[in-house]
């Protein structure tokens, strides 16, 4: 294989996740380390989720990257931190019907194109880095032949993008927060795979898909250097809801699920107001849905749908199964009729991951 030339290339689908108790808040920014527990839901594949293309070509010159098409710049530390950690792990490659021998050593010397595509809106509240990272660390991690397990792969994508770390897993997922200083303990481990709740079904009622005002990075700083509130949610709530929440999923106790879901995603968006100056991700379409919701679970006795919001306006609604999906849909079409210039003008629903 010496002196011909040959193209080898993984591609690998990562849907994105949403977390029901939220990651809010770095104790080492550059290492990615949270300052809680958080625990999310992977979404089925065939709705948002990124595909990525890795290839590796003695014909390659230097390191490049196309977002949607669009090539980007590497140059950032997230993507190094994460190039480097897998190339470290690389082992010998071998594919006997192309004639290719990579041994371990040689991928220090080659470079990578990768190719990456977004089914949905990039940087809407729509959790694009957190199935991007996961599956740029997934498809090289193929590629280079990294005989590592997810978990220790979560690390990886974690210093991408916090939440990537809890994509690499479908089902119910925990971000440990770990306590060690170098990251090696701060991993996504699978609670319940994918067919554990399968009754559930999830909902996003896309509010607004432009750009968001403040990113979550610069947001989470801020919040974590002037919100008071913050820590008493770290270090007394989430502990709690964390175990709370385990409880609930493994049991698909729906009540609890939605009562902790609701409050942990209205927590967060209290602690963002509570930063200095304050951040609102929520609009008032947001805040019309939640009422809309809530007066639904009050007047059914008990919860038929939870709510959660992330950094931005858009709801993410799950549904305690699909007969409630279907009468869900007909309310928010009720209320929020889509036309052009609507507050609210397009709905994607999809199952949790198969
Ligand atoms: C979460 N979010 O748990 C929370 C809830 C948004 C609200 O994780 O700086 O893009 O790359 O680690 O992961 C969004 O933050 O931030 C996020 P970085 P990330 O899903």
């Amino acid at each position: 294989a010496e002196n011909k030339s040959w193209v080898l290339m993984v591609t690998a689908q990562t849907p994105t996740n949403i977390a029901v108790i939220k990651y809010w808040g770095k104790r080492d920014e550059s290492l990615i380390l949270p300052i809680n527990d958080s625990i999310s839901v992977t979404l089925d594949p065939s709705h948002l989720c990124t595909t990525t293309t890795v290839a590796v070509s003695p014909d390659f010159t230097h390191d490049r990257m196309w977002l949607n098409g669009k090539e980007i710049s590497l140059s950032g530390g997230r993507y190094q931190n994460c190039l480097r950690e897998i190339r470290s792990r690389a082992s010998d490659v071998e594919d006997e019907k192309k004639g290719i021998k990579i041994a371990k050593r040689d991928w220090e010397n080659l470079h990578l194109h990768i190719a990456s595509y977004n089914n949905f809106p990039t940087a809407a509240g729509l959790a694009s880095s957190a199935a991007g990272f996961a599956c740029l660390v997934y498809s090289l991690a193929k590629l280079m032949n990294v005989k590592e397990d997810n978990s220790h792969l979560s690390a990886i994508a974690r210093q991408g993008s916090g939440s990537a770390c809890r994509s690499l897993y479908g089902g119910f997922v925990k971000w440990i927060m770990g306590k060690d200083d170098n990251g090696n303990d701060s991993i996504a481990v699978q609670l319940v795979d994918e067919k554990h709740w399968d009754e559930l079904v999830i909902l996003i009622a896309v509010v607004s898909s432009r750009q968001k005002e403040t990113s979550s990075t610069s947001g989470m700083r801020e919040t974590v250097e002037t919100s008071p509130l913050v820590l008493h949610r770290a270090k007394e709530v989430v502990p709690k809801r964390v175990v709370e929440m385990e409880e609930a999923v493994k049991s698909r106790n729906f009540p609890a699920f939605a009562r902790l879901t609701c409050s942990d995603s209205n927590q967060f968006h209290a602690v963002c107001l509570d930063t200095s100056p304050p951040i609102f991700y929520m609009n008032d379409t947001s805040h019309r849905i939640i009422s809309c919701v809530e007066k639904w679970n009050r007047s059914e006795g008990t919860p038929q749908v939870a709510y959660t919001f992330d950094a931005g306006p858009n709801a993410v609604l799950i549904a305690r199964n699909r007969k409630v999906a279907a009468l869900l849909l007909q309310r928010l079409l009720f209320h929020f009729p889509p036309q052009s210039g609507a507050d609210l003008n397009s709905y994607i629903v999809g199952d949790k991951s198969v």
